[in-house]
């Protein structure tokens, strides 16, 4: 039994208990899958389209796919695709995302993104805004974005 003789001890108790919510706010659980770290670049005003991030974890025996994003700061949301070939980096449309039993995908820059595009208000840093992961085999999740700088390139970074 944990026994606390201090106000310090206290006050660090809660500190961490604070630091654990908050660190926990961000990641969604719905039974085995597990929506991790999601974030999105600060856009610049509304005229170009904006990117989001975050990792699907499947805990799961079955495999789970996304099939659609939606968010209310923008008209239209895609998960998209980023290659390089011939030196030139394209990006397109991925269709549905599968995420195989005990596997986990990763969004991110460079890769696999969630497009924003005709954004109803720009992304300022510091603030967050809501995004819906549809999927085929499992309920929708709602997910809560924090927004980071223009340049960043991650939320552990
Ligand atoms: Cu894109």
């Amino acid at each position: 039994m944990l026994k606390i003789t201090s106000i310090t001890g206290v006050l660090s108790l809660l500190l961490i208990a604070m630091m654990t919510a908050q660190a926990a706010a961000d990641s969604v659980r719905i039974g085995d899958v597990i929506i991790e770290a999601p974030w999105a670049r600060a856009s610049i005003g509304t005229s170009r389209p904006a990117a989001a991030y975050l990792s699907i974890r499947n805990e799961g025996d079955e495999p789970v796919t996304l099939t659609q994003v939606s968010t209310p700061v923008s008209k239209m949301a895609e998960i998209h695709e980023s290659t390089m070939s011939d030196g030139i980096a394209r990006m397109g449309p991925a269709g549905d995302v599968v995420i195989r039993a005990g596997s986990e995908v990763v969004l991110k820059p460079g890769g696999l993104h969630i497009m924003m595009m005709k954004l109803k208000q720009p992304l300022k840093k510091g603030e967050k805004f809501n995004m819906t992961l549809t999927f085929k085999e499992i309920e929708a999740v709602d997910v809560v974005l924090p927004i980071l700088g223009v340049g960043a390139s991650g939320p552990n970074k």
